[in-house]
């Protein structure tokens, strides 16, 4: 959005995952504290520098293709507001109690998609966005529960978070933001600008600004159970030819109560559902799909002059092609998803090279290994989709 970050809307080299938090190994990190409890790691990222300034999270929000909401309080009152907003409605830096949250800043910003980029210890099945907050003096969201993980990383200034690990999870009532009624904190630290604090879901939170602050939320996501029965049943009915014969009824009796479902269609039609059960690959590829599909509001930009299919094909051999930091890959054993697009991959060497594709987030071909067309053609229709581009 600013000038460094016009044009090039991509990740110039593989980011390495974290191995460290401060001195925790990831590896003890993920066994000890991934969904069982919080904690707080000092200087966790050593050399840690903000994705950004506040004035570019402010630029940013001027926009309506960016999430974001503004949260005032006044004593007990409590105020939301949804943007986009313009520089001259964020209140005046020196206003106390205010706080502008801004969601998905990975999608937008480059830097921002680095710092997300160095949290693939976690699966990116799992990893969702980068929301980056700026309060004022005095500002914050509440005390409140979330749903899901979430890093919350110090990026400017100082924030006070408190904690109760077993809330009482009644809500206040009427208020425009989900707030708990009864908040007694456990535990309080004052976190600094590298000072990372992990919560599981379900750990109740309060984060409160000491003089101006930023804070850095990633955020993680779970598959949706019902959103995945949705897609796995849109699936089947794509299948062609259709796994199913048409509903008869042979036999059917004079109706005496029109109106009354018939026992035996409610058979048959319990017999077609039980017998629906998805196959090991059938799920793996209604996960990927819901799990690859962009966010909302993603909209990725199509080349301004695209090359030829023939330029192309050179230009990917010669210095191989790169993944938008928006798009979303994933894979299974024989399936590959790009931005909910599936793709089988029975041959194992199309599999490697896409699965490193989609690992390092970087297609490079090596010196004399041909490009069979079965794996060209698709990388040219998400080029064309602005989905990946040339290096
Ligand atoms: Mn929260």
């Amino acid at each position: 959005m600013n000038d460094a970050e016009s044009t090039p809307s991509k990740l110039p080299a593989a980011v390495d995952a974290l191995t460290h938090l401060g001195r925790l190994s990831v590896q003890q990190f993920m066994a000890r504290y991934w969904q069982r409890r919080p904690v707080l790691i000092r200087q966790a990222l050593p050399g840690f520098e903000p994705p950004l300034a506040p004035r570019a999270l402010f630029e940013l929000c001027a926009s309506d293709e960016v999430e974001s909401r503004l949260i005032h309080h006044n004593g007990g009152r409590w105020q939301l507001q949804h943007g986009p907003f313009t520089r001259r409605k964020i209140p005046p830096l020196q206003r106390p109690d205010w706080t502008l949250l801004v969601q998905g800043v990975d999608q937008h910003l480059a830097q921002a998609a680095r710092l997300v980029a160095r949290f693939r210890f976690v699966p990116d099945a799992r990893l969702d966005d980068l929301m980056v907050s700026y309060a004022s003096d005095g500002g914050g969201v509440g005390p409140h529960l979330d749903g899901y993980d979430v890093f919350l990383l110090q990026a400017l200034g100082k924030r006070r978070w408190r904690i109760e690990r077993r809330p009482d999870p009644t809500c206040v009532p009427d208020s425009p933001i989900r707030q708990l009624a009864r908040f007694r904190a456990d535990s309080e630290w004052v976190l600094d600008p590298g000072d990372l604090l992990y919560l599981p879901p379900g750990i109740a939170h309060e984060g409160v600004a000491l003089g101006e602050c930023m804070t850095c939320s990633i955020g993680f996501r779970t598959p949706s159970w019902a959103d995945l029965a949705a897609i796995w049943s849109e699936l089947q009915a794509q299948r062609n030819p259709p796994r199913w014969s048409p509903f008869r009824d042979p036999g059917l009796m004079v109706a005496s109560h029109p109106a009354r479902l018939p026992d035996p269609m409610i058979e048959a039609a319990r017999r077609q559902l039980l017998a629906w059960r998805p196959s090991r690959r059938e799920v793996a590829m209604a996960l990927l799909r819901q799990l690859s599909e962009p966010k909302p509001r993603v909209a990725f930009e199509r080349p301004a002059r695209a090359a030829a299919r023939a330029s192309f094909d050179t230009a990917i051999r010669r210095d191989g092609l790169q993944a938008d930091r928006r798009t979303r890959m994933l894979y299974s054993r024989e399936v590959f998803a790009i931005n909910g697009a599936l793709m089988p991959l029975p041959q194992a060497s199309h599999r490697a090279m896409m699965c490193s594709f989609a690992d390092r987030r970087l297609l490079i071909v090596p010196p004399g290994r041909r490009m069979p067309e079965a794996i060209v053609q698709p990388l040219y229709e998400w080029y064309l989709a602005g989905w990946v581009h040339p290096i």
